[in-house]
């Protein structure tokens, strides 16, 4: 009998990877989307156009995390073995202008799928989507599954609930749900307000002359960013330990954003000049233009300074190997911005 699996938030950057590697696993698939008065699902449409994945394997529905009926309902219909809980208000400074609704989806959102798994059936195992945001000003680096967690904005402290609900869930009624507390993943299906994709994007666009500059926040937060594609595997592989449990999912190695953009300035051969301080810095290319300018906009009320990870007990345990160092994340990334012009023309 193949693997039945819902994954809610199917239509986001890790729903998509992790759609694409359950269905190559031979898992049946099935995907929560919102309502949305316009597509959201071009992240996912080329499955159905691939000719190694079959159609009968790959099914979307209707659902919300903030709706208890739906929930329940998918749950019950399609009695699942595994659920991955990757859906969430997931922008940080999002959060901050809209706190009621980040702390309804990230948090309430989770008791409502655990819940119904306790009423439908305790079996079906449960993978929540947690985060480095939880750590927030760390109190240790770097940081590991025993650091204490000190959450810097509604969305931390929203996955902080939900990490904790599930870990008394598990302890409650012996479920076998787990917490991924996986670092910053991008990859060319990143959310466009990201910092990483943001840069990309807008150094290519600069590279072929469709852009004049970059505007953009805090250039001095560090961050641990891997790949997608190797976070995916993490989550599956979490579900399929001997036992239920939590793993810190990172490459244990951190960069600014103004080393982020001066890597991908480098590969694209844009040759930055930084001058000034703080939010007066600015970036200049060869022939002395402003192509990138900080702006208020962009900070935060309160800031992540600086997350790094360590994952060895996920690499001991879960034998968990990223695949992707940041160099051929940037690659991939560049890659497919430059392409999408490239057709574009
Ligand atoms: P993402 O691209 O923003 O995707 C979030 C998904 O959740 C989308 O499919 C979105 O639907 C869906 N969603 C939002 N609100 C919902 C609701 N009320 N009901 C049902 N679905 C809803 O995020 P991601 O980068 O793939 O991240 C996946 C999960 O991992 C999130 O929970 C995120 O908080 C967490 N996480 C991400 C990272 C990272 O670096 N990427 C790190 C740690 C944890 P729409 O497409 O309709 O918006
Ligand atoms: O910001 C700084 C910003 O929005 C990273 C989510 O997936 O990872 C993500 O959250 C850093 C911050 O990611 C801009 O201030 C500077 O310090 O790309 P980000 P995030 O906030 O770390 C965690 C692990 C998650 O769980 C979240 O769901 O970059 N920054 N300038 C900027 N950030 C943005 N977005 N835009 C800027 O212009």
């Amino acid at each position: 009998m193949k693997k039945k699996a819902i994954i809610f938030g199917v239509t986001g950057q890790d729903g998509a990877y992790l759609s694409k590697f359950l269905l190559k696993k031979g898992y049946i698939v099935h995907g929560i989307k919102r309502r949305a008065s316009q597509l959201n699902t071009y992240r996912i449409d080329d499955i159905y156009s691939d000719p190694l994945i079959k159609k009968n394997n790959f099914f979307l529905h209707y659902g919300d995390v903030t709706d208890s009926i739906s929930i329940f309902s998918i749950i019950n219909k399609i009695k699942p073995n595994e659920i991955y809980n990757l859906a969430a208000q997931s922008h940080v400074a999002v959060s901050f202008d809209l706190p009621e609704y980040t702390t309804n989806a990230d948090a309430s959102g989770t008791l409502r799928i655990l819940e119904c798994i306790t009423r439908i059936n305790k079996k079906i195992k449960f993978y929540q989507a947690g985060s480095s945001e939880m750590f927030g000003k760390v109190v240790e680096s770097p940081q590991t599954e025993k650091t204490p967690f000190y959450p810097r904005s509604p969305y931390g402290v929203a996955k902080v609930y939900s990490h904790w609900i599930t870990v008394n869930y598990r302890e409650s009624y012996k479920l076998f749900a787990c917490n991924g507390i996986l670092f910053n993943h991008e990859s060319p299906l990143r959310g466009e307000t990201f910092v990483t994709k943001k840069v990309v994007k807008a150094l290519c666009k600069i590279k072929l002359k469709k852009q004049k500059k970059l505007f953009i926040g805090n250039l001095s937060a560090k961050r641990d960013w891997g790949h997608a594609e190797d976070y995916v595997q993490a989550m599956w592989k979490i579900l399929q330990n001997n036992k239920p449990d939590d793993f810190v999912i990172c490459t244990g190695k951190q960069y600014s954003i103004k080393q982020f953009i001066n890597m991908v300035s480098k590969e694209l051969e844009i040759k930055i000049k930084w001058r000034g301080k703080g939010i007066k810095e600015k970036g200049f290319d060869e022939n002395n233009n402003c192509i990138i300018e900080c702006s208020k906009k962009y900070f935060r009320p309160a800031e992540v300074d600086t997350l790094v990870g360590d994952a060895s007990k996920a690499k001991k345990i879960l034998k968990w190997k990223p695949k992707h160092n940041i160099q051929s994340l940037i690659e991939d990334m560049i890659s497919y911005e430059l392409n999408l012009h490239k057709n574009a023309q």
